[in-house]
């Protein structure tokens, strides 16, 4: 053992707020910045075939607490990542609302639609959390495993992306009923809106009471939000998430991802309850360090396509964006989920890219 003045040094261990990542997010510079992927678990790990095959369908992983803690922590295990991401889906939280909802071989999720104010009665009324369980015991066990330097990150969708998923009844290219139903029926449509934002409050708690250490909000299709709706059917939700989880939680860092947003992610930047924005494959790292990282952290935004690749320009990239963005609180990520093609080699290569390029 290390000893001083005959004294032991014990090497400050990395526990509670000195983990990387929640230093981040309270605004501070950490160099080489941490490293977490969305979509870190998934298809394009072996091991994780493996127990998806076990488990039957997608919704019997989500709610096996054993099993799903085993897939959060496969990521972590096999790379130096920042944190880890409790497997779950955005869309348990309309499935605990009562809706249908299943997850399709080649064809992604598929729900029984909600279409108009009069089958909004469909749903349950009630705590999303009573239906929930399976999930918080899975992060109860995630934080009993994890190394003591990486985060646990509890999620859920926004409103309008998961409402998205409601009203369409399956993924979408030009969400004709979910933005037809928002233009038509502006109040009915706040009814779907008000609702989920308070499921999502509910759950997003629920998952820090039972040991997430930051959580984050996927606005995936912020993009899609026109323009005279974005206030009412994005921002003032994920604000009024992000308040009433501050609120009950004060020290609990949230991140919002709202993919597409442009150069309205600032607006989630300026607002004291967000402490890092997302930022995705479309917006410039220059950009985000000049308008986002005054206010708040910033967290991206790798090509997931580049990773697919890796090799040279992988390598090149991670140390543009290193060099863009590590001067102030900057999160390294994708700009969006981890592909199901990606070599997991190139995951590695990718967390020693980063190391290298802080120096
Ligand atoms: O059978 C399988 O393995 C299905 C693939 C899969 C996986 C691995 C789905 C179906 N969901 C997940 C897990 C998941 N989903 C996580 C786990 C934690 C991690 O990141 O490791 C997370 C955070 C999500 C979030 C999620 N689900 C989002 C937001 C993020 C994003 O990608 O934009 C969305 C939009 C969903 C819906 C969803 N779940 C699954 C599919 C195929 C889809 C539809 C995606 C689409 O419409 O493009």
């Amino acid at each position: 053992m290390l000893a001083v003045n005959g004294k032991p040094v014990i090497r400050e261990s990395v526990i509670g707020t000195d983990k990387p990542l929640l230093r981040v997010l309270r605004g501070e510079t950490v160099s080489p910045p941490p490293l977490w992927l969305m979509r870190q678990a998934g298809r394009y790990l072996p091991e994780y075939r493996v127990v998806r095959q076990e488990a039957g369908s997608f919704l019997d992983l989500c709610y096996d607490p054993a099993l799903a803690c085993e897939v959060t922590l496969q990521p972590i295990r096999r790379f130096h990542l920042g944190a880890a991401i409790i497997f779950s889906d955005i869309l348990v939280v309309p499935h605990a609302m009562g809706q249908e909802v299943s997850f399709v071989e080649g064809k992604g999720p598929v729900l029984s639609a909600v279409r108009s104010t009069a089958e909004l009665k469909t749903l349950s009324d009630g705590p999303v959390r009573d239906r929930l369980a399976p999930v918080y015991e899975a992060i109860r066990r995630v934080r009993a495993e994890l190394p003591a330097d990486v985060a646990l990150i509890g999620f859920a969708g926004a409103p309008w992306t998961v409402a998205s998923y409601m009203v369409e009844g399956a993924s979408s290219r030009d969400f004709a009923y979910l933005k037809g139903w928002a233009w038509r029926d502006r109040a009915g449509f706040g009814q779907l809106i008000d609702r989920l934002t308070a499921a999502t409050i509910d759950h997003l708690c629920a998952q820090v009471e039972a040991g997430a250490e930051v959580v984050q909000l996927f606005e995936s299709w912020a993009g899609a939000v026109p323009d005279a709706l974005f206030e009412a059917f994005c921002f003032r939700p994920v604000v009024r998430i992000a308040e009433a989880v501050k609120k009950a939680h004060p020290s609990v860092p949230l991140i919002v991802f709202p993919r597409g947003a442009g150069a309205r992610s600032v607006d989630f930047a300026r607002h004291p309850a967000v402490d890092a924005v997302g930022i995705d494959t479309s917006q410039s790292a220059g950009w985000a360090a000049a308008e986002i990282q005054p206010h708040a952290a910033v967290q991206g935004n790798l090509d997931p396509v580049l990773l697919i690749q890796g090799g040279r320009a992988l390598r090149d990239e991670a140390e543009r964006l290193v060099r863009a963005l590590g001067k102030g609180p900057f999160v390294f990520n994708l700009g969006h989920g981890v592909l199901p093609t990606t070599p997991a080699d190139h995951v590695a290569e990718l967390v020693d890219a980063v190391r290298r390029a802080a120096g």
